[in-house]
């Protein structure tokens, strides 16, 4: 498991659980200077990742690119992937095309979280599932030609009606295969919806994909009242090799969070028992 830190470059998403913003040279290099390997990027649209310079700047800061969100299809249009309109959900799927496309030359995973939209009602539900597997399905399939790992996001209740907890983001998953889609497993989100977040992981196994590591008031990890050692001893032990991503309110400040997160990391993960 690495650690890894978001950067919003969205101003609509200010507020929201990024613990740098706006400044990508100085938030690239805080990221370095904290001792992130990697860094995930919370994006407007495709031209910051087409911007030339992109994989220069990364390799001067020794940092990987390990995801992009796009989320700010909905924050900015909104756009998304369940939308009983067709226009909207076409407009949606270009966003996230435009992205996967983007993504693929940095070998970075692409997140629909936001994206996944909401059901107008709980009678609706169903439906909106299955506009929502109608998006997602041709998306993977071109995610797995471009070698981008295409990632699904469970959100809590006050988010989405669609997938809550990884029980019902393994369900959609496996509806996909044998595409590679796979979850983003958010500990905010988790500490509001799952019974259990240890057991949650051991039954979704290597369905997760991506885990944004944050603690239960959305602070950096150890600043919240999260349990981590059992959480992390159950990523060992379905055998997660991937991120812990800090997408974490920058409080008290981005420097603060980011710092805090790469101390949990220490302490949680790298020496557990010490
Ligand atoms: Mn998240």
């Amino acid at each position: 498991m690495r650690p890894c830190v978001t950067i919003s470059l969205v101003p609509e998403a200010r507020g929201g659980p990024f613990v740098f913003w706006d400044d990508l040279d100085e938030a690239l290099r805080e990221a370095r200077e904290c001792g992130f390997p990697a860094v995930e990027l919370f994006a407007p649209d495709a031209s910051p990742l087409q911007q030339a310079d992109l994989k220069s700047k990364l390799r001067d800061h020794d940092l990987e690119l390990a995801a992009v969100g796009t989320g700010a299809g909905w924050v900015r249009h909104g756009w998304t992937l369940s939308s009983p309109e067709d226009s909207v959900r076409i407009q949606g799927s270009d966003f996230v095309k435009s992205l996967i496309e983007a993504a693929a030359p940095f070998g970075a995973a692409v997140i629909i979280g936001s994206m996944q939209g909401k059901s107008p009602s709980p009678g609706e539900r169903a439906d909106a599932l299955g506009r929502l597997r109608d998006s997602v399905a041709p998306l993977a399939e071109m995610a797995e030609k471009s070698g981008v790992s295409l990632l699904i996001e469970p959100l809590n209740r006050y988010e989405t009606n669609l997938l809550n907890t990884l029980a019902q983001g393994v369900v959609f998953v496996d509806s996909l295969k044998p595409s590679k889609l796979r979850l983003l497993a958010d500990l905010f989100h988790m500490n509001i919806e799952e019974t259990d977040c240890a057991a949650a992981f051991r039954a979704a196994g290597d369905a997760v994909g991506h885990v944004h590591f944050v603690d239960s008031n959305r602070r950096a990890a150890g600043f919240g009242h999260l349990k981590f050692p059992p959480v992390v001893e159950a990523l060992r032990e379905i055998g997660y090799d991937g991120y812990l991503s800090a997408e974490a309110i920058p409080l008290p400040s981005p420097r603060e969070a980011a710092s805090q997160t790469m101390r949990a990391f220490q302490q949680y993960v790298e020496q557990p028992s010490a």
